[in-house]
């Protein structure tokens, strides 16, 4: 049986050698935001199908080569691997428009997100695995899983739960650990947003890390890939903006349809101002709404303090902005931080800190439809 690192980089070889001759290109990918589940679910989801079934269906980064450097916490467990994720994967940009078929199975989202796809219809969606809203599309495709959990991975792990235990012996204490990551960062260690399919899927892949592993607990683990996921130390306001971002289009009942952006972030509003200063930020954040020609664009800013207490803030800018704050004000608990808006900034304190962008989206989606 092959290991997952060894597999990915025959994955990527026989994606350069074959990709002219084929005339369908079966690819899986995850959402555009491309955090460590969407990339983990990828990878993971196009390995243990490989496993069952023999046949590659490529894996493909949702984000171009370029920003794998924002994403610190993938490229590190990537590395700990031994992959050369830059030479050893594909990424969005290495797809060319060349008019070619795609079959997509989808990871992390339940319709194509990607700017790639506006340009190249010529796709079917085959297969979902999914967390995120039901977005009722794509109703044929085989499987087509959508369920509450903290993590996509755990729905992936579960559906695959077979060949993952027949492969977890052979797989290195790394490579475990780069299937464990997004379980560990999209449940805080297990403490936040739990569900029994969570605990289930790690029930499924610790057993192995403690046999393999004697130093390292998930708990360090966890802490590390934070530290990494967090670690904005060189960045420019725009990397930190484009670092977790996500974009909703054609929403609205009008003639006119609105495309909205939402950017995540794990430094507070105080370190952001701090670094760039409240003009910058604004100056920031107007450019990045005209280069994205979107009508809205929200800040969602979420970090833990020194008393150890997880905070959100959010921040609205965009000719939406006052109406959409106006009415998500009550439903997300909003209060304006007077300490953090001295010097002009624009930042909400969002009470309600159990709505992340998963159920802050929608919201401001139906409230712009309306
Ligand atoms: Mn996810």
């Amino acid at each position: 049986m092959i290991g997952l690192v060894e597999y990915l980089r025959y994955a990527h070889k026989s994606f350069l050698n074959e990709r002219n001759a084929l005339s369908i290109i079966n690819i899986v990918m995850g959402n555009s935001s491309g955090d460590m589940d969407s990339v983990v679910c990828t990878l993971g989801f196009s390995y243990l199908n490989f496993i069952k079934t023999g046949k590659i269906i490529y894996p493909k980064i949702s984000f171009p080569q370029s920003e794998l450097k924002l994403r610190r916490d993938i490229q590190y467990a990537l590395n700990q691997t031994g992959l050369k994720p830059e030479n050893e994967l594909v990424f969005i940009n290495d797809l060319n428009n060349d008019n070619k078929e795609y079959a997509l199975t989808l990871v992390d989202h339940n319709n194509p997100d990607n700017e790639f796809w506006k340009t190249n219809e010529n796709y079917k969606v085959v297969g979902i695995i999914d967390h995120h809203v039901d977005l009722e599309k794509f109703k044929d495709a085989n499987p087509r899983i959508i369920q509450t959990s903290g993590s996509c991975s755990s729905l992936v792990w579960d559906y695959m739960k077979f060949e993952m235990k027949q492969c977890l012996p052979i797989l290195s204490k790394s490579e475990i650990e780069l299937l464990t990551a997004p379980l560990l960062l999209d449940t805080s260690n297990l403490e936040r947003r739990v569900e029994n399919i969570d605990k289930s899927s790690f029930t499924i892949l610790s057993g192995d890390i403690s046999t393999n592993t004697n130093t390292t607990t998930t708990k360090e683990l966890f802490k590390k890939l934070s530290e990494e996921k967090n670690s904005t130390v060189g960045f420019s306001l725009r990397d930190i903006l484009g670092k977790d971002y996500k974009e909703w289009d054609n929403i609205g009942n009008g003639e006119y349809k609105y495309k909205i952006g939402i950017s995540s972030c794990t430094d507070s509003p105080n370190v952001l101002i701090e670094r760039y200063g409240n003009d910058k930020i604004e100056e920031e954040l107007n450019q990045w709404i005209k280069d994205r020609k979107i009508d809205l664009l929200v800040v969602m800013s979420s970090f833990t303090d020194k008393e150890g207490e997880f905070n959100r803030y959010i921040n609205a800018s965009g000719k939406l902005s006052g109406n959409v704050i106006k009415s998500v004000r009550e439903e997300l608990q909003l209060s304006e931080d007077n300490r953090i808006n001295a010097n002009g900034g624009k930042w909400w304190k969002q009470w309600k800190t159990s709505a992340s962008r998963k159920q802050v989206a929608p919201l401001i989606v139906s409230v712009i439809d309306a």
